[in-house]
């Protein structure tokens, strides 16, 4: 495999490793990684309607700590009673769309935009530009508001250092490395139907290869090594942690976080030809029961202070909001390959590539 440039990036206990290839395809800007800036205003916090809302439900998809966290702040904050269900993106769109005409959730928060852009193809979100969105970076949000940047994550391969080392396999640097023989029943995804994370390395092998087809034949050739298809996206992870699994192909700050709790045989790495990201959403329910409190979760969900609850919780997504802290334990964008990632495409194409995942990949003989 070509490595031009070899890059080390230390993260704490973790070793990542990333090759730039020369003719990288354009990236988007990270974040910027900075402190506060003194004469950057932090956004006006959410101002409360008139008639104050009693109370908010939340579609949440992040790690449950996360969700739990996040609502405590908000309801501690405004006073309103604020409840939320975890659901993994396709559950999410799946609960959506089954409830369109009388809808539970008054906003969505958190996983990947292109399935909110699949829900928007469906009619299932309400535009609404908040007046924090000014802050976040252009391609970061939906210029209509139909969704709104809050987090940005890179798609990593998360393995178990003692599981490789007994199958005298090295840390994968490469999606060709995943088809390695001595990894059969060694790897573990979720289901792209189910999770957004899976689904963002579907498309990613759709952008890196170029073409649906071309995609389709590196999964049935990765599917003789998968152990499992599981429904949410950083369960893998935590099965690489259990040593049930050598490799995990998960986003690499579930690994982190994983890792940081104690599954301390982790590790992350990236492949070389190029990794997928996400932009993990916010937006509003189409037909909310609870809009001006869905509105004011939205404006706070966008400040730098919301946006620094994530790492207390060990969920260390790179903040939107460019005057947020960034964690030292995130992820620098700037020192992996990342693919040059359509949300709108991705989101467009998903019903009918995770509907052919299941009849051609799933189904397939290992
Ligand atoms: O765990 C945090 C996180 O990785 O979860 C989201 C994830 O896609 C949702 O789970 P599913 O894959 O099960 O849908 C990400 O947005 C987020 O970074």
């Amino acid at each position: 495999m070509p490595r031009s440039l070899l890059v080390q990036i230390t993260l704490a206990s973790f070793i990542v490793s990333a090759c730039a290839l020369p003719a990288a395809p354009p990236t988007p800007a990270p974040p910027p990684a900075s402190a506060p800036s003194a004469s950057t205003p932090e956004p006006a916090e959410p101002k409360a309607p008139a008639a104050k809302p009693e109370k908010l439900t939340v579609l949440c998809t992040p790690q449950e700590d996360w969700c739990q966290a996040m609502t405590k702040a908000f309801q501690e904050q405004f006073g309103i009673q604020t409840s939320y269900i975890r659901l993994s993106s396709g559950e999410a769109l799946a609960k959506l769309r089954a409830t369109k005409d009388n809808p539970e959730f008054s906003v969505w928060w958190g996983g990947p935009v292109d399935t909110y852009v699949a829900a928007s193809t469906e009619d299932l979100l309400e535009p609404y530009v908040s007046p924090n969105a000014a802050e976040i970076p252009s391609e970061y949000k939906d210029p209509n508001g139909l969704w709104t940047g809050v987090y940005v994550g890179a798609l990593g391969f998360c393995s178990n250092r003692e599981a490789l080392s007994k199958l005298g396999v090295e840390k994968p640097d490469s999606w060709e490395d995943l088809l390695d023989p001595k990894l059969k029943g060694q790897v573990a995804m979720a289901h792209p139907a189910s999770s957004g994370t899976a689904y963002t390395a579907v498309w990613t092998q759709v952008t890196r290869l170029g073409s649906v087809d071309a995609a389709f034949d590196y999964l049935k050739k990765l599917h003789q090594n998968i152990l499992q298809y599981t429904k949410s996206g950083s369960a893998p992870g935590q099965m690489a942690g259990r040593g049930e699994v050598a490799v995990s192909v998960i986003f690499s700050h579930d690994c982190v976080k994983f890792a940081d709790e104690g599954m301390n045989m982790l590790e992350v790495s990236f492949p070389a030809e190029g990794t997928g990201y996400e932009i993990g959403g916010v937006a509003l329910i189409k037909g909310a029961p609870e809009p001006e409190a869905a509105k004011m979760w939205i404006d706070w969900v966008l400040t730098a202070s919301a946006q620094e609850i994530g790492p207390t919780v060990k969920s260390y997504q790179l903040p939107t909001n460019p005057n947020a802290k960034v964690s030292e334990r995130s992820v620098k964008l700037s020192e992996i390959k990342l693919v040059n990632y359509d949300f709108q495409e991705a989101g467009k194409n998903r019903k009918a590539i995770t509907k052919r995942f299941e009849d051609e990949i799933t189904t397939a003989p290992q």
